[in-house]
């Protein structure tokens, strides 16, 4: 399992860069992107979560609760979003904290499958929740940014807190 960075870590907040060429190297990293999502456990993860600054993310939001259906996307790019849904995140680099956030509530993405081939999906609820909160990460952009200036200092003054506590 790979080391998941916490916020406040300045990584978090690189932009990923796109990956040119999906190669055994690249699925390896997916593979134990994977694994590390999984034990984490989360629903989803970012490639920029575990120090690698490349679009790719990871997402199952069927598991604990149902059989494993990973979906990995290589350089998403949302091409369509509609409606709204506001729904209380989490993030494994924001322990112990959850927030609402607003987002769309339908989202087509376009990405690169784990074998370099473009596809399409539109999803809806918590998965468009989830690659939404994954594409964010990808541009530096974190849970803590959605919430209000009060919350955004409680939450960074706590975790600030807990890191020298160690
Ligand atoms: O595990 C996670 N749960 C979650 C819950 C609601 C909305 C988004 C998420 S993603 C998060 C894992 C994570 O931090 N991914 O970047
Ligand atoms: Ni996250």
């Amino acid at each position: 399992m790979l080391d998941i960075l916490t916020y406040p870590d300045e990584r978090l907040r690189q932009r990923a860069e796109p990956v040119v060429e999906v190669t055994d190297a690249i699925r390896h990293l997916v593979d134990e992107m994977a694994a590390t999502m999984y034990g984490a456990p989360g629903i989803g993860l970012a490639a920029n979560q575990v120090g690698v600054l490349k679009r790719i993310a990871v997402i199952d939001v069927d598991y604990p609760d149902g059989e494993p259906n990973l979906l990995v996307l290589i350089n998403p790019e949302i091409t369509d979003r509609q409606g709204q849904i506001t729904w209380e995140e989490g993030c494994l680099s924001f322990p112990d904290v959850r927030e609402d956030v607003s987002r769309a509530d339908k989202v087509t993405v376009n990405a690169l499958d784990r074998n370099g081939k473009p596809f399409e999906l539109i999803a809806e609820g918590l998965l468009a929740v989830a690659i939404q909160h994954e594409l964010d990460h990808l541009d530096g952009v974190l849970l803590i940014d959605q919430v209000s200036f009060l919350k955004r200092q409680m939450i960074h003054r706590q975790l600030v807190k807990n890191k020298r506590a160690g």
